[in-house]
């Protein structure tokens, strides 16, 4: 065991920068508590640091997707509706300077592990630059899509060209033009990146395992002309103290939710016209901002996606391709697996360099050096790989640190089997542990922002309690982390996320336990439930 002298002492240690552990630390601050972030990249932002492929874009309106305090809105100005990845970086900064943070921060420091130290009550952090850790609490913000997963195709080693997982694109860039660019997966990141592709590459080859139902984005500048920022200031004084507090009294930690009415209360005629207005609002409206049972009712989401597919159907020109991008026989029910948000992505079918490829007909058996080769036997030739195959969502940033627990066993081993959690922040043998946007709690059916400051927000509350009443332990019970996770399982199941198969539930992992990731209560179920636990003197948690 090294000598005491080596370490570096803190209250609190949190991993990762991006919104979540930015604002913990922001947070905890004025308890008066040494506190610090580690973090892995040479920057903050978390996944708006890494993720710098062509076409990388919120997919939230910006008005929601950023801090709700004044300090830092008041003179920070979105110029678009959607902002792209550099917008996303200055507004981090941005947020760097009026709080002060980087002071705090070390980047370029990956945590390797933490180990707890039972007659310490503390933990001990290891980096992999060697650096060690005595800590008190370490919290872990390790961001929802952090972990990429790269499917093990075979021959993959031998490709000759360049590839890159979506995530950990270069930092000088990549250049697509006129190349022949194939990309595998079609989330997000896959149809951001295609529809850049598409514009540039001599050939685009898109490779679909499962038909993505993207919505139109409707993406706009704001705020272009002085006169329109003018007005836009104003508003924001009036509104966003309004908005901000509707966001906590949303499932969706939104400004706007589902309306009252379920789907077949209505007319055909009247459906029809409100499904219209949604799908012309353009963003997640028509996915969340529909009929009440929209995700609860199959019939009535039948409706919905029976909508979407007129709508696309008529945007691509050969029908075959149609049927691929918007089947009949939708795999899931629209919208338990996240909706991506669109440009062009649809058109680009249209174009003669672009060619989509249906990996359940015709799956890829291995990568070779020029090229995939798919089983009907043909070689695609590529000169630019793109993995947009997605994450290790939710628990991956959180069990890829060795965290050995009261036990000795890690958490990653853990929950081999299945998450438990109390109230998605806290790990039964993981004392003095904590996870902002992890399992079990809001999380990926959440405004990512919103449930960092709510988790953020309690357990800076809990901090404070600790520090005022002496408390060095804290721990989750496993009764009532059986009893939590009966109620997420419960939950979910009353829903159309229960049957669909996405990174929501680790489908997208081989061998990942399939169990609901995050709960789909909504946040303001959420926030009683934490205030219920709080005001009976943090009930489910053992301190001491
Ligand atoms: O990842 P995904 P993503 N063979 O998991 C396919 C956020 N995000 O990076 O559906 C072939 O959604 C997989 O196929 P299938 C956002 O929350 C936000 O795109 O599993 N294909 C799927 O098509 C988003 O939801 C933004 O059958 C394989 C794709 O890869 C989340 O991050 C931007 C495969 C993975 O899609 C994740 O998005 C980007 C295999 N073996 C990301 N394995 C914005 O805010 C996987 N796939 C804009």
């Amino acid at each position: 065991m090294p000598t005491s002298s080596i370490y570096t002492d803190l209250d609190v240690l949190i991993l990762g920068a991006g919104f979540s552990g930015l604002y913990q630390l922001y947070t905890l601050r004025p308890l008066g508590l040494r506190v610090k972030i580690f973090e892995a990249a040479p920057d903050i932002g978390g996944v708006w640091y890494w993720n710098i492929y062509p076409g990388a874009r919120v997919d939230t309106g910006c008005d929601s997707y950023q801090f709700s305090l004044k300090n830092i809105w008041g003179d920070w100005h979105w110029r678009e509706l959607f902002p792209g990845q550099s917008s996303m970086q200055e507004y981090f900064h941005h947020v760097d300077k009026k709080w002060d943070l980087k002071k705090d921060i070390s980047l370029n420091t990956r945590i390797e592990s933490a180990e707890w130290v039972e007659h310490e009550k503390k933990w001990i952090i290891t980096t992999e630059d060697g650096r060690l850790v005595r800590t008190r609490f370490f919290i872990v913000c390790a961001g929802v899509n952090s972990e990429p997963h790269v499917p093990k195709y075979e021959g993959f080693e031998s490709f000759k060209g360049a590839c890159y997982h979506t995530a950990r694109w270069p930092r000088g860039g990549l250049d697509l033009a006129n190349k022949r660019v194939a990309v595998i997966g079609t989330g997000a990141s896959g149809v951001q990146v295609s529809q850049e592709a598409a514009a540039c590459a001599s050939k685009l080859t898109v490779f679909q395992r499962t038909a993505n139902p993207c919505l139109p984005m409707r993406q706009r500048q704001i705020n272009s002309s002085k006169q329109e920022l003018e007005e836009y200031k104003m508003l924001k004084e009036e509104l966003y103290p309004i908005m901000f507090r509707r966001m906590l009294q949303t499932p969706g930690g939104l400004a706007y939710m589902c309306v009252p009415q379920t789907t077949f209360s209505v007319t055909p005629e009247e459906r029809r016209m409100f499904y219209e207005q949604l799908y012309m609002k353009g963003g997640v409206a028509l996915w969340l901002w529909g009929y009440s049972d929209a995700l609860t009712d199959k019939a009535a989401n039948d409706e919905v996606y029976a909508f979407w597919r007129k709508k696309t159907l008529a945007r691509i020109k050969d029908p075959r391709v149609g049927e691929k991008l918007a089947p009949a026989n939708p795999p899931n029910a629209f919208g338990v697996k996240r909706i991506s948000l669109e440009m062009n992505f649809y058109e680009i079918f249209n174009q003669n360099n672009v060619e989509l490829v249906d990996l359940m007909d015709n799956p890829i058996e291995r990568i070779t050096e020029s090229g995939v080769l798919t089983k009907d036997g043909r070689e695609h030739p590529v000169d630019v790989l793109v993995m947009a195959t997605g994450f290790d969502s939710v628990t991956g940033g959180i069990t890829a640190v060795d965290i050995k627990g009261k036990n000795g066993v890690t958490i990653r081993e853990e929950w081999s089997t299945g998450t438990h959690t109390f109230l998605g922040v806290a790990s039964s043998n993981f004392p003095n542990l904590f996870f902002i946007n992890g399992p079990q709690a809001p999380t990926a059916l959440s405004n990512g922002p919103t449930s960092a400051e709510i988790q953020g927000d309690w357990l800076t509350d809990l901090m404070r309690y600790a520090q005022k009443n002496q408390i060095e332990y804290i721990e989750a019970c496993p009764q009532a982390e059986e009893g939590w996770r009966q109620f997420v399982v419960g939950i979910n199941s009353m829903t159309l996320f229960s049957t669909g198969k996405s990174w929501y539930n680790g489908c997208n992992i081989p061998n990942k336990p399939v169990e609901p990731l995050s709960f789909v209560g909504g946040v303001p179920l959420y926030m009683q439930r934490c205030k219920e636990s709080t005001e009976n003197n943090y009930e489910g948690f053992v301190l001491r």
